[in-house]
């Protein structure tokens, strides 16, 4: 007999007498009551003296996923009460070193390439759904150039066009998806406001920025292909690399086909001959073709499809999160809503009660509705947390969190550095009531929110150009809802043409009113910062004479 076989026998008498059910019973219970109590002991040794504080945690490796991902506002705010404005936490494994503030998004938004990296905390996330060669699995420095293409793409001329299909799409969509016309016997509906914006906002995408193909592929059955792919942009994607979900298959199948979709639109337009009146569309594919990377090399069909899909997603989720919640604050506010028709009354009623067209220029000046969206996006920043993988160490400036006045604090390599542009955007030592959604906020010259914008978009702070155009190192306003530095985004003047054009046809037609008891709580869960189940109805205004 073997030493293996015999080793029961060995085994003392207390020990043989045991159950199997037992023993095993109490290996399950008894090695994870181990790690976690050595985790919490860990825990209360004294700790490197450069390493930031670390949040306590009772789960080693789970760490701090629960609070964080239930509600990570509350979790920011409570830590850095605790902590200040440098932490660190577990989240699911990884090591997330959060930096607040002005100086904590300077850390982090305005780190060097060869310190902090976007793609490689991004990448296996949206590689899948955007595709190769683009945004984050390209080097930064073709992403700066890419930005550029783009921003080329959204020139005054393609955002005047665009206002009218916009305009167009969201009055097609109010009369034939929710049978709203100033016909049809239907005088008001109720909807959930996500779900119905999100599908505005695909359409009205579609209509100006995607091209008339794009637009066209969404009536047919290639829609789902689209929500198919959307599907794959997900957290848990972010969290896990490689799951092998249903989502993501569907997600890969998706990708495949809407690539080569792209391509062919792309192919067709090359060989294609063009419009009778000279002119081409005004859309981003147009914008993309024939660009060239200042080492020569042109974009390639696929690099064309694979930045489409991109600024699909881009615009997508962003677009309907603060479509849905200016909605709901508008219904919530009908003092607000009302000062927003009188201002359209002014701005755009004709003598014989109809309305103008709103055309791009008019977006730039309607104070109110700009205020609203404005006072939205401090509030319900669609992106609450912002990735970096941390490349090299870095040192934190004792201006920003210091142990003591001779050490400083480093960030080690492979730790995650995230932002929280929103938190400054609602902290109490800076807004007046920042839970209470206030639009005049903005229209005060003599406020925070006009120092935040000049800081933020003006010329008194440091600008810098990463290859895109001049942006300000913008790292000092407590308002980044677009984040700053060279990732900072692109897509700012389309989404506000969007947004105003939606809300102004809806401003029009229309009275609102919340269903919900409470206002809705976010959705932390999410890829963007959603509401969870906004009930909105639209009511047909009377015709007035
Ligand atoms: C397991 C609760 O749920 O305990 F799209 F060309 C295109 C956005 C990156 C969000 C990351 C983590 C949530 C953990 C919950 C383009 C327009 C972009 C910009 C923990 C128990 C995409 C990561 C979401 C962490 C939330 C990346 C977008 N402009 N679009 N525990 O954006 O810009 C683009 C850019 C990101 C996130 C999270 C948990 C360029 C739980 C329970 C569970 N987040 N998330 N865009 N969590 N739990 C975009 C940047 C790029």
């Amino acid at each position: 007999m073997s030493v293996i076989a015999q080793l029961p026998a060995l085994l003392p008498d207390w020990v043989r007498t045991m159950s199997t059910t037992y023993l095993v019973l109490s290996a399950v219970v008894g090695l994870p009551a181990l790690a976690i109590l050595l985790n919490v002991a860990r825990q209360f040794l004294p700790q490197g003296k450069n390493a930031p504080p670390l949040v306590f945690h009772i789960i080693p490796w789970f760490g701090s996923a629960a609070d964080y991902g239930q509600d990570p506002y509350a979790f920011l705010f409570r830590n850095r009460d605790k902590y200040g404005d440098l932490f660190e936490f577990v989240l699911l494994g990884r090591r997330v070193t959060v930096a607040l503030g002005p100086k904590g998004n300077n850390l982090s938004l305005g780190g060097k390439i060869s310190q902090v990296s976007a793609e490689e905390a991004y990448t296996h996330l949206t590689t899948p759904v955007f595709g190769k060669g683009v945004v984050y699995d390209c080097p930064n420095e073709m992403l700066m150039q890419q930005k550029k293409f783009i921003k080329h793409g959204l020139t005054t001329e393609a955002l005047q066009s665009y206002a009218p299909l916009m305009s167009a799409e969201t009055e097609h969509f109010f009369a034939h998806e929710l049978d709203l016309s100033s016909g049809s016997s239907t005088s008001s509906k109720t909807v959930e406001v996500f779900h119905a914006m999100s599908e505005l906002i695909i359409l009205t995408a579609s209509r100006s920025l995607q091209g008339k193909e794009v637009r066209n592929a969404l009536d047919s059955k290639f829609a789902k292909l689209f929500w198919d792919l959307d599907a794959g942009f997900i957290p848990v994607n972010f969290m896990f690399t490689n799951l092998p979900l249903p989502v993501n298959v569907r997600r890969d199948k998706a990708h495949k086909q809407i690539s080569e979709f792209y391509r062919n639109i792309i192919q067709k337009r090359r060989t294609g001959e063009k419009r009778a009146d000279g002119q081409d569309e005004h859309d981003m594919i147009t914008a993309l073709t024939g660009c060239q990377y200042k080492t020569g090399v042109e974009l390639t069909d696929s690099d064309i499809a694979h930045m489409m899909i991109a600024i699909l997603m881009a615009g997508q989720h962003t677009s309907s999160a603060t479509s849905s919640w200016t909605l709901l604050n508008l219904a919530h506010r009908p003092d607000v809503y009302e000062e927003l028709y009188n201002e359209h009354v002014k701005l755009f009623r004709n003598a014989d009660g109809s309305w103008r067209e709103v055309t791009y220029e008019d977006t730039k000046t309607m104070p109110i509705m700009d205020a609203c969206i404005r006072e939205t996006l401090r509030m319900h920043a669609p992106i609450h947390s912002i990735y970096r993988k941390v490349l090299s160490a870095i040192p934190v400036p004792s201006s920003l969190s210091a142990p003591s006045e001779t050490e400083s604090y480093i960030i080690p390599a492979n730790n995650f550095l995230m932002a929280a542009p929103g938190v400054s955007a609602m902290d109490p030592k800076i807004w007046d009531q920042p839970k209470n959604w206030n639009p005049h906020r903005w229209l005060d010259e003599k406020g925070v929110g006009a120092a935040a914008l000049e800081n933020y978009y003006g010329t008194s702070g440091e600008q810098v150009d990463y290859g895109f155009g001049q942006v300000s190192k913008g790292t000092e306003s407590p308002y980044q809802p677009f984040g700053a530095g060279r990732h900072r985004c692109v897509g700012e003047s389309y989404a506000y043409l969007q947004l105003s054009v939606i809300l102004s046809y809806v401003v029009r037609n229309f009275t609102l009113k919340m269903e919900n008891k409470e206002f809705p709580s976010p959705n932390y869960q999410t890829m963007i910062v959603i509401p969870l189940k906004g009930m909105v109805t639209f009511t047909k205004r009377q015709a007035e004479v």
